[in-house]
């Protein structure tokens, strides 16, 4: 039997780079949609040495005929609809863009599939921002949603989209309601990354400060290469539905910038309170880290931790990455990266 083919969308994001990686190593054809952009994005594919592998097509997910095109010339077996606006602070200034590709896009898409592809299977990336303001603790997928940014609002219109395609129509589609994964290949506008290569920056070239914003937010964050395996696990399940993705685990944004510096070998003490709040090296007295109010968000999700017992039981996936092994990664690339004087994904 001929190879599977599967369809990113999002390929050069993250999680596509990730995702790339498995299905090649699972023998599957993989081709990769990418937008038109001025400069070369395909430097995560090349990080992890699956550039030369992928096949490539270009569609921008708010153009109907390109989507529309572009299933009808790959005609996968599954597409995973990783492409989003996905930096939750630009949504507030940019919410009608950001429900174009992040909302709209996964209905363009769905709409394609259901005309063209009807039999393929259909992976949306659900997120839980769109748990927002919480209802319950931990967060699971029977948890009423209450999304708090023109992201979280966009990527609920997704996943009701999916859920009612699923009832309507029969196909064979479903969402991942994924909470924070991370990475060496993280974008550098994400509260980890941005930590990671500032650490980096500061250990190494003595330079700061770290500007951020909201130290009390709780996140649970996971390795990025763990949630993609949980993507493709929910593809090759029936009867077909939606899952929680997380680790169980909660911390602080000031958790995780202690844990970065640790990584670097500095010991951080705090001072002052609110916007003056500051992280002082203790070894040194230099300030490596200052509250900025510039990164607080109009709206905040402030306590995010999932229940992954579902995923669990009928997928059998668990994280493998604890949180303070997945920020010595972090650590180090950057620290390589910042050494080698390589940073990518600026
Ligand atoms: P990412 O690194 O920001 O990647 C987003 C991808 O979408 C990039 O390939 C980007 O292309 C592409 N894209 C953006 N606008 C597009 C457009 N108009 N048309 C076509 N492609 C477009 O995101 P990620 O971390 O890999 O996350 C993957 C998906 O999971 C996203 O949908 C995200 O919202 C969702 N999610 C992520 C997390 C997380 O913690 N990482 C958690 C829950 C859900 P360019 O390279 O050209 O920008
Ligand atoms: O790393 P963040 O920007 O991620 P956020 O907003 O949680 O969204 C990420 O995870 C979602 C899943 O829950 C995805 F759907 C979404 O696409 C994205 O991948 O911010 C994390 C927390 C927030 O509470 C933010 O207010 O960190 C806080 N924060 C504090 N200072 C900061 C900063 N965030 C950023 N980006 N930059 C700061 O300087």
């Amino acid at each position: 039997m001929a190879n599977k083919t599967a369809l990113i969308t999002g390929i050069t994001g993250q999680d596509g780079a990730y995702l790339s990686k498995l299905l090649l190593d699972k023998g599957y054809r993989v081709v990769g949609s990418m937008r038109r952009t001025s400069g070369i994005g395909t430097w995560r594919l090349q990080d992890l040495q699956v550039l030369d592998e992928i096949e490539f097509t270009s569609m921008e997910l708010t153009e109907d005929s390109n989507v529309r095109g572009v299933l009808e010339k790959i005609k996968p077996d599954e597409i995973y609809n990783l492409a989003a606006q996905s930096f939750v602070g630009d949504s507030f200034t940019q919410p009608i863009y950001t429900t174009q590709v992040t909302g709209i896009g996964a209905l363009r898409l769905l709409e394609g599939v259901r005309t063209v592809v009807p039999t393929a299977k259909f992976y949306q990336a659900s997120t839980s921002e769109m748990f927002g303001k919480v209802q319950q603790v931990p967060q699971s997928e029977k948890t009423a949603f209450y999304p708090r940014s023109p992201y979280g609002v966009a990527k609920l219109f997704a996943h009701w989209t999916v859920v009612n395609y699923r009832e309507a129509y029969g196909l064979h589609c479903c969402s991942g309601i994924l909470f924070n994964h991370e990475s060496p290949l993280r974008g550098v506008e994400f509260l980890p990354r941005k930590v990671t290569l500032g650490m980096a920056k500061y250990a190494l070239r003595g330079e700061g400060p770290l500007r951020v914003g909201n130290l009390e937010a709780k996140r649970d964050w996971g390795h990025a290469r763990d949630y993609v395996d949980a993507m493709w696990r929910m593809l090759q399940t029936t009867p077909v539905m939606d899952f929680v993705v997380a680790t169980g685990r909660t911390h602080t944004v000031r958790d995780f910038v202690e844990m970065a510096a640790s990584a670097c070998g500095i010991s951080l003490d705090w001072q002052g309170t609110g916007h003056n709040e500051m992280a002082i090296d203790r070894a040194t007295g230099n300030v490596v880290v200052s509250v900025d109010p510039a990164f607080y968000r109009p709206s905040e999700v402030d306590l995010l931790v999932g229940d992954p017992s579902l995923a669990k039981e009928v997928l059998d996936w668990s994280p493998t990455v604890r949180l303070e092994d997945l920020v010595s990664e972090m650590v180090e690339a950057d620290m390589h990266r910042v050494s080698s004087n390589h940073v990518s994904g600026f």
